[in-house]
């Protein structure tokens, strides 16, 4: 059964590859994604290691000069997909997405490094990527903490990977619509509408990209315009872990001033994300950055911060808030809590499980001592595989699939959980 699943996704990330990228799915996502492509990068080197470095370098090919990686390279033009360059108008030689998403690159280039085979290719690869990680990670500590707290805030929903999770709700109510223009979504037309955000969130989103294109997507200026500014523990986490993991193979490398910057973020982060705790909610929580407030929404995003080092005591308190959690549902981890008046089984970050953030999480609570939940995370994940195929995303009540099929990073991380 195992070599059956695992030969699948391998077919899988064969039929998204496009030579030096990979599309997340087919029609729905025709593009490359950011996170995406670190996290496949990590299933591909499993199967070709020079294949699975080449989707990292090229998305790092596509890397602004003040250091930030779109979320999305537009490398084929595709009418398929909302909002295409037409809308971003970043003006880049490969037109780009004009935001970032969730940086696991330090981690994924780490994991495929010490999984290569060849040497002589890792540390050539590594020592290549290593400063352009370097500079992503200084770009997010100099243009989204201009305060220095230690740690960022996203600026829009889409930067977080979690779309539509609920923790955006209250923050996005005070980000208008005044002023959008006209447009037609694709996904709805290529996914089940009830599975995807809603209409009036949509318009938030490209309010939200007008308002950043009308300030030239000048990164000095766009953290302190938006409306929108979201301190999120998972996204913070990953940031830190890809810190950890870069100093570690800067050290390994010989590149000492790298590794001295990546503790130095590593230390403050860490120390401020004590901030984000709540003994309430017994987990990590938001922080409305423009308020001052923690907002009080137990998502996915709070057990994600189990991917960097934090406390001993604080993996523990997640190891056991995860454990009641598989109580109430079918498929661990749901990515908001039932019990929540907003959880939605079926509606992408309102619920739903992702097999990317049970691996991370699974990986984090591993390295914390936590090896039963994380354990019961995989097997969860593998059940899902096994009864639903290889989906965006599941319903953690009953494991119905969601979204777009035939899904790339779930395919990758089945390889990683399998091998
Ligand atoms: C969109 C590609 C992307 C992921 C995001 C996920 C979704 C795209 O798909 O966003 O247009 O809404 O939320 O995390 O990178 O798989």
């Amino acid at each position: 059964m195992a070599n059956a699943i695992f030969d699948h996704a391998a077919e899988i990330l064969r039929e998204n590859d496009r030579g030096t990228y990979t599309v997340p799915t087919h029609g729905l996502y025709p593009f490359q994604w950011n996170w995406d492509s670190c996290l496949t990068a990590i299933g591909q080197a499993h199967i070709n290691e020079d294949r699975a470095w080449t989707e990292i370098d090229t998305l790092f090919d596509h890397q602004w000069d003040d250091g930030m990686v779109p979320h999305i390279v537009f490398h084929q033009h595709d009418d398929g997909y909302f909002p295409g360059p037409d809308v971003w108008q970043t003006h880049r030689p490969t037109p780009t997405s004009g935001i970032t998403q969730p940086p696991v690159a330090g981690f994924a280039v780490r994991r495929i490094f010490d999984m290569t085979k060849d040497r002589d290719m890792a540390r050539a690869r590594a020592g290549a990527l290593l400063p352009k990680i370097a500079a992503w990670h200084d770009w997010f500590f100099r243009s989204r903490d201009p305060q220095g707290t230690g740690l960022v805030a996203i600026i829009h929903p889409w930067e977080s990977g979690r779309d539509n999770s609920v923790d955006w709700d209250a923050a996005f109510e005070r980000v208008p619509t005044t002023g959008v223009l006209p447009f037609v979504r694709r996904d709805t037309q290529h996914a089940n509408p009830d599975h995807r955000p809603t209409q009036a969130q949509y318009e938030r989103y490209i309010y939200l990209v007008q308002l950043f294109r009308g300030l030239n997507w000048d990164n000095t200026k766009l953290h302190d315009a938006s409306p929108f500014q979201v301190v999120d523990p998972g996204f913070n986490a990953i940031l830190l872990r890809s810190c950890a993991d870069l100093a570690d193979l800067a050290d390994t490398l010989d590149q000492p001033g790298i590794a001295a910057q990546a503790r130095a973020h590593l230390a403050r982060g860490l120390a401020a994300m004590e901030t984000l705790w709540s003994d309430a909610q017994g987990q990590y929580l938001c922080l409305d950055r423009t308020l001052g407030t923690l907002i009080q929404s137990p998502s996915i995003g709070g057990l994600l911060a189990t991917f960097a080092a934090i406390p001993q005591h604080r993996a523990a308190a997640i190891g056991t808030r995860l454990t009641i959690l598989g109580e109430k549902v079918t498929y661990l981890v749901p990515s908001h809590d039932p019990d929540a008046a907003e959880f939605d089984s079926l509606r992408y970050w309102r619920g739903p499980v992702w097999l990317i953030v049970n691996y991370m999480i699974a990986d984090g609570l591993q390295q914390a001592g936590q090896g039963d939940v994380a354990a019961r995370i995989v097997a969860d994940s593998i059940a899902l595989i096994e009864k639903s195929g290889f989906a965006e995303y599941y319903d953690p009540t009953d494991g119905t699939p969601c979204g777009g099929g035939r899904f790339t990073w779930t395919a990758a991380m089945v390889i990683e959980f399998l091998a």
